[in-house]
């Protein structure tokens, strides 16, 4: 998928504990938890030809002073800026469990952020209306995108972001993206929106109450209070404004909802069920597609989807454009749903009518990893064995569960995995 620049999700990490959705930052596909790769420190190795962090800042320093950093920015932000094992260590980090997606739900939805989210929108309501209107986004939906990025301000991140980006920069396996988002950092200090002190964010350079990341920042946010600067730390002006700005130059749809809870028919073609399968609200009506009570689809102009986030035994919903455009500021479906429902939630809305099976025992990667493995013995292709369950990954889940009789939802589950394992063992 594309490189997004944005938003890796430190919020959702204090908020879910350890879900990580796939962050738009990131180029996994699946919705499980894509982690930031597997790194294998270049620096701090003994034996190689890594350069020391000295001789690594010296030749930054000079591709900064040539994007437009003087020396006297660079040499400000670097004072005392050493990178920092325990940066290199989280990012490294691959959790044998993730949450499943009602857990991730349960607490980014949780009541409490509900009532904070509304308790939000009704202090900021005229500086929220003021700010989001001129790009036709609802109060709600950035007041829930804000709620779940930083706990409504409450947790932006306490990492200085130019040592936070300069060890991943130096020291990870993926150092490209982060040392373009550091002089991306350096520029933004240059514009003077901040200073190096205030320069404030998550460990994996997502900055300020929108978790911008510094090449996001340098695009789309926005100075909403007219004080000269784009301060997204501690400005609400300029945290809403460009909240709004960012969605609307990722499609969204003026008044258009985001989706909405459906019930599908009994003989449903489970392999239409994917986010980059679209069709006319029509064209799923005549499927028999219905909303979750039964009634007709909303007139909708953008193209829909349909997905089924946790299999057949979960709730299905219908999505349009601006659910999509939720997904550009965070490339995970639990993400995306989170951030919507918490909006209706935060809206008046009810929870979900369909009950997520919550007795489906967890996987781990391993066992992920097993699944894939053995479809591919099995003569499917599920796509790299990485313990991602995305769209390769679920066509040759729903080949092995046609093969079974049971139904083609593409959802992974352990019990799924033990037909395999019996199916492969004989
Ligand atoms: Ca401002």
């Amino acid at each position: 998928m594309r490189i997004r620049y944005f938003a890796l999700p430190f919020a959702i990490l204090t908020l879910a504990a350890c879900q990580s959705p796939a962050g738009s930052t990131k180029s996994a596909t699946g919705d499980a938890a894509p982690m930031l790769e597997q790194t294998a420190p270049s620096a701090g190795t003994t034996g190689s030809t890594a350069p020391t962090f000295a001789d690594w800042r010296t030749r930054l320093r000079v591709d900064a002073l040539a994007a437009g950093v003087s020396a006297a920015t660079f040499d400000r932000a670097f004072q005392n800026v050493t990178p920092d094992g325990d940066i290199l260590a989280k990012n490294s980090a691959q959790p044998e469990y993730t949450r499943p997606i009602w857990a991730y739900l349960d607490s980014a939805v949780s009541q409490a952020n509900v009532s904070a989210g509304q308790a939000a929108l009704a202090a900021n309501s005229q500086t929220l209306t003021q700010t989001t209107r001129p790009y036709g986004v609802e109060p709600k939906f950035v007041v829930a995108i804000w709620g779940i990025e930083s706990l409504y301000g409450q947790n932006s991140g306490d990492y200085n972001i130019i040592e936070a980006l300069a060890t991943l920069a130096y020291g990870s396996n993926r150092p490209e993206v982060f040392r373009q988002n550091l002089i991306e950092a350096l520029l933004i200090l240059q514009a003077g929106d901040i200073d190096t002190a205030n320069m404030r964010g998550s460990w994996a350079g997502a900055m300020g109450q929108t978790q911008f990341m510094p090449a996001a920042f340098r695009k789309y946010a926005v100075d909403g209070d007219h004080d000269g600067k784009r301060d997204i730390w501690s400005d609400l002006p300029d945290v809403f404004a460009s909240t709004a700005n960012y969605l609307a130059s990722f499609g969204w749809q003026p008044g258009e909802p985001w989706g909405a809870e459906v019930r599908l028919p009994t003989k449903f073609d489970w392999d239409l069920a994917e986010i980059d399968t679209t069709k006319t609200v029509q064209e799923w009506s005549a499927l028999g597609v219905r909303l979750v009570h039964g009634g007709p689809l909303p007139h909708v102009a953008s193209a829909a989807s349909i997905i089924a986030p946790a299999g057949h035994r979960g709730p299905t919903f219908i999505v349009f454009q601006n659910f999509r455009t939720l997904l550009d500021y965070n490339n995970s479906i639990s993400y995306a749903l989170a951030v919507a429902h918490l909006a209706d939630r935060i809206g008046g809305g009810g929870d979900f009518v369909a009950q997520w099976p919550r007795d489906e025992p967890p996987m781990s990667l391993t066992d992920k990893q097993d699944l894939q493995n053995r479809l591919a013995a099995r003569g499917y292709d599920p796509g790299e064995v990485d313990g991602v369950i995305g769209p390769k990954t679920r066509i040759a889940i729903r080949q092995f569960q046609r093969e079974i009789g049971e139904v083609p939802d593409g959802f992974a589950t352990l019990a799924l995995l033990n037909r395999l394992r019996a199916a492969t063992a004989s």
